[in-house]
Formats: structure tokens, C-alpha cells, sequence
């Protein structure tokens, strides 16, 4: 037996030897190591063997399995280096050009409605503190809300925001009152990744502070910004909706894009895509940045800007936004 498996790898290590192409490595590799290799039927033929002979054969036949291994990766890893060494330097430049990804796109766009409605832009950090990301924005510690979120925290103390509502406190404390401003930005959550979810995703945060702002006020905001992204009326409905920083609070889903309302995995067979949940500003997050509430009300909206991406371009599965393959978004850019 330890003759057949000594000879058995010579042989491998030979063949391999003359081998300088990628492909034939891996057949190779198959033929010696693969599920139907002669090592993998003698690793199986161990149950058959004495307590001696186990003891011996079976170190052995692990010993040489791992060599091999080594050999056939230490080998392709050769390859590898040479392809990516050896290009061709006389080769033209490609002359295709980049693209901005579609959430790019549409973050512009609707940040030019926005401006254009007279919403000032403004930014806030992704590593954010717990008091901007929930506390400030009537979200205590151990308060229910804090799961509806799934939270990444850093071992610095901070967390990744999970919300663009992380820069509404920010702005009332900044500019004060009234107050018309709008932020995209990117949001962070431990959630499980399927096809209208990811964990890493871009939204917008509007927010309107002034005097006698009411629901229609948000709902007509709202509406005229979605009519200018579409180009279109598209069907949107208005539900109640609970956020602690905005009372009373909706839900405003668009009628998914991909199916035409009918149902499909993208819209998870419900015909609509939650896209833009909004209220009126609690008075407590008023309060938290010494906004006068009986002078002073407003509304606030987070528009899911991958979401509407995917929606915009008829994306069926919003892991495509993330994976970074060219060939696919770059079909959506200005070329
Ligand atoms: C919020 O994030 C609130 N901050 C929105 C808000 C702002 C309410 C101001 C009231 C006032 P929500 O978790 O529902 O709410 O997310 C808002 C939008 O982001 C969703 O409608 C959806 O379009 C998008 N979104 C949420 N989770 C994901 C996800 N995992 N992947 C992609 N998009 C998501």
C-alpha cells in the first residue's frame, strides 16, 4: 500500500510538472484529488483496513492529499502571476469609458428637484454617534424602535448610521428654524440581503420646518417629487406608518415597476415597494434642537434611493446595485 501511494504521487507531481496552462492544472487536479481520483477510493478503502494498518495508511494518504494540494495550488497560483505579468504592452488602451452607477444617477437627480423646489443640501457623517442616530431623534436606549434597525456598532463607540434621519437633528441645531433641507447619503444595516433588501443602501432625508406646515404639505412634497423622478403619475398609496420621531406617521409605497402591480419576487408578490416613509416631526425632536413648537412644525421624509433606482431602471433584484459588475451597471450610465 505504501509503494502504490508513494508511486501514485510521483506520478501526479510529474505529470504536473509538465503542465503550463490553467485548465490542464485543473483536470489534473481533478484526476488526482477530485471525488472519482484513486486517492479519494483509497482514503475510502481505510474502513477496511486493521487498527495497524489504519494507524499507518491513514497519516500517510493525509500527508499526501495535503501535498498534492499544495503542489496543484502552489502551481495555479504560477499561472496566475505569469497571466497577469504577461499582458501585451504593445495592446491598444480600452477605450470604453466609465459610467456612474445608477444609484449615482439617481441621487443627482432628485437632489436637483429637490434644490430646484428650494431644499438646501447637506451632509452628516456615516460613523455616527447613538444620541444623532436614534436618541436625539426620540429613540431612548432600550426603546422597541432600536430593532427595527439592526444596528452596526463599532468598537470606537460610534455606529454606522442606519438612517439618513441621522442628519435631522444635525441640521436644527446648525441652521435652526425655518428650515428646508435635503441629504442623500448611504445607510448601514445588519439585515438579511434578499431581493429588495440590502445592507448597505442610499437615501435621501428631506425635511421642511416653518410655520402652519401640515400632512398635505409633506404629501404634496412628496408626490410632485416623485411625478418629476418618473416622468410619469405613478401609483403610490399612502398607509399609517409609525416612526417615534414623526407623529402622525405613513408609509408611502409605489406600485412596483418591475411587475406592473401584479406581484413578482422583486415586490415580493404584494404588487408595491415601500419607498418613502414620512410624517410630521415630533415635537420632541423639535425640543432636542430648541426648536419654539408652538411657533414651528414640520414634516420629514427618507426616500429609499436604491429602491428607486431599482425601480427606475426595471432592476429586478437590488443585489445588483451592490455586486460591481461593470457589464451590468454600466448599462445605465452616460457611456
Ligand atoms: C427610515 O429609514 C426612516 N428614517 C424614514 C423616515 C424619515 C421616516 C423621516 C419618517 C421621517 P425605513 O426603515 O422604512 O425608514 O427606510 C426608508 C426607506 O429606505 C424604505 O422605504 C426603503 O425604500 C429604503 N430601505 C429600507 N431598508 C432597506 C434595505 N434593507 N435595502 C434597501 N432599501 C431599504
Amino acid at each position: 500500500m505504501k509503494e502504490k501511494i508513494e508511486a501514485l504521487k510521483n506520478g501526479a507531481l510529474k505529470e504536473l510538472n509538465n503542465l503550463s496552462k490553467e485548465a490542464d492544472v485543473l483536470n489534473c487536479k481533478a484526476k488526482y484529488l477530485g471525488k472519482k481520483s484513486e486517492l479519494n477510493d483509497l482514503l475510502a478503502s481505510l474502513k477496511n483496513l486493521t487498527v495497524e494498518e489504519k494507524k499507518v495508511i491513514g497519516p500517510l494518504l493525509n500527508e499526501t492529499k495535503k501535498e498534492l494540494e499544495n503542489a496543484f495550488n502552489n502551481k495555479l497560483t504560477e499561472i496566475n502571476n505569469q497571466i497577469n505579468y504577461n499582458f501585451d504592452e504593445t495592446l491598444p488602451v480600452c477605450s470604453k469609458t466609465g459610467s456612474l452607477h445608477p444609484v449615482t444617477i439617481v441621487a443627482k437627480e432628485v437632489t436637483d428637484i429637490m434644490k430646484r423646489m428650494g431644499f438646501t443640501v447637506v451632509s452628516g457623517p456615516e460613523m455616527e454617534t447613538e444620541y444623532y442616530n436614534f436618541e436625539a431623534l426620540n429613540v431612548p436606549k432600550n426603546h422597541p424602535a432600536r430593532d427595527m434597525q439592526d444596528t452596526y456598532y463599532l468598537d470606537n463607540g460610534l455606529l454606522l448610521r442606519t438612517q439618513t434621519s441621522s442628519n435631522q437633528v444635525h441640521a436644527m441645531q446648525k441652521y435652526g428654524a425655518p428650515l428646508k433641507v435635503c441629504s442623500p447619503g448611504r445607510v448601514f444595516r445588519n439585515e438579511d440581503i434578499d431581493a429588495n433588501h440590502e445592507n448597505t443602501f442610499f437615501q435621501i432625508e428631506g425635511m421642511v420646518i416653518d410655520e402652519n406646515i401640515s400632512v398635505s404639505n409633506l404629501v404634496y412634497v412628496m408626490r410632485s417629487l416623485l411625478r418629476e423622478i418618473f416622468h410619469q403619475d405613478v401609483k403610490v398609496r399612502l398607509r399609517p406608518g409609525y416612526f417615534p420621531f414623526t407623529e402622525p406617521s405613513f408609509e408611502l409605497d409605489c406600485s412596483c415597476l418591475i411587475c406592473g402591480g401584479k406581484g413578482c419576487p422583486t415586490c415580493k408578490n404584494s404588487g408595491w415597494l415601500e419607498l418613502c416613509p414620512g410624517g410630521m416631526i415630533h415635537p420632541n425632536v423639535l425640543k432636542e434642537s430648541n426648536i419654539d413648537t408652538d411657533k414651528y412644525t414640520g414634516f420629514a421624509f427618507g426616500l429609499g434611493l436604491t429602491r428607486l433606482a431599482m425601480m427606475k431602471y426595471k432592476i429586478n433584484d437590488i443585489r445588483v446595485l451592490n455586486n460591481g459588475d461593470v457589464r451590468e451597471l454600466g448599462q445605465f450610465g452616460i457611456e
